[in-house]
Parts: C-alpha cells; sequence; structure tokens
C-alpha cells in the first residue's frame, strides 16, 4: 500500500527516482530513521564518517528544493528536525553539517529532495 501510494503521489512530476524503491523497501537501505512522512538511511557513497540523506516518502513535486512551495513548509520543516534527530543518533550534536544540492551545478544527481546530514570529521569550509 505504501509502494502505491508512494508511486502515485511521486509520479505527478517528472519520473520516479531510486529512492522510491528505497522507501517501498524494494532496495535495501541502512535506515537510521523512519516515521510516516520522512525515511532517513545512509549515503551509498559517503562523504564522511555519518553521511545520512533524509527524504520526504512523498515526492509531492519536490524534486529538488528549488521547487518547493509555501504548502510544502510543513515537511521541509519535519525533514529539518529529522535532520536533529539523525545528527543525536549519530552521535553528532555537537558538529554536524546539512546540505542540499539543487541542480546541476550543485551537482544534484537524484530528483527526490534530500538533505544530506555530515559530521564525524572536522568539516572544511568553504565546501567544494
Ligand atoms: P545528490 O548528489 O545530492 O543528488 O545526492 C544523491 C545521493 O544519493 C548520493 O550521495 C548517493 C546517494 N544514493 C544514490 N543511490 C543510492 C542508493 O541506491 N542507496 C543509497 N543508500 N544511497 C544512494
Amino acid at each position: 500500500e505504501l509502494a502505491a501510494k508512494t508511486a502515485a503521489i511521486n509520479a505527478d512530476t517528472n519520473n520516479p527516482t531510486i529512492f522510491d524503491k528505497i522507501i517501498s523497501k524494494e532496495i535495501p537501505s541502512s535506515i537510521v530513521y523512519e516515521d510516516e512522512n520522512v525515511l532517513a538511511f545512509r549515503d551509498i557513497n559517503p562523504q564522511a564518517p555519518v553521511h545520512v540523506l533524509v527524504i520526504p516518502k512523498f515526492r509531492d513535486g519536490l524534486t529538488e528544493l528549488g521547487k518547493a512551495e509555501m504548502r510544502h513548509g510543513e515537511i521541509l520543516g519535519q525533514l529539518l528536525y529529522v535532520a536533529r534527530i539523525v545528527a543525536e543518533k549519530e552521535g553528532v550534536l555537537d558538529g554536524f553539517r546539512v546540505v542540499i544540492n539543487n541542480g546541476v551545478s550543485a551537482c544534484q544527481s537524484v530528483y527526490h529532495l534530500h538533505l544530506h546530514v555530515l559530521g564525524g570529521r572536522q568539516l572544511k569550509w568553504p565546501p567544494g
């Protein structure tokens, strides 16, 4: 049922992505946090000892942050709060970074909004 709902809602904009299969558990992932609306799982290509992706289960037009509308406010807030839960669970609440890559020039590769939560090492600034 979840897979069907995800597919139906996500089909409204562009194409489904690999994240749909992660949400439906068709593709296994290392899940750090899950609730009705949000899933957090370890990035397959970690850039830091802690590298977790936080995504909405129902993309609902949010292929990228640039597509956000006021009606997305609640889910956007939930994603940011889950980033904080993940940071605490992973033991990096004292130092972590939340990144959203938006569009080609920011190297976005999956068009289903996702927050990267990075930590567990000294992070440099400015980022690359
Ligand atoms: P971005 O470049 O911001 O669009 O980040 C997409 C991230 O998604 C990238 O860091 C790698 C991750 N990713 C892609 N495919 C998979 C997958 O099948 N499983 C997991 N766990 N992560 C994936």
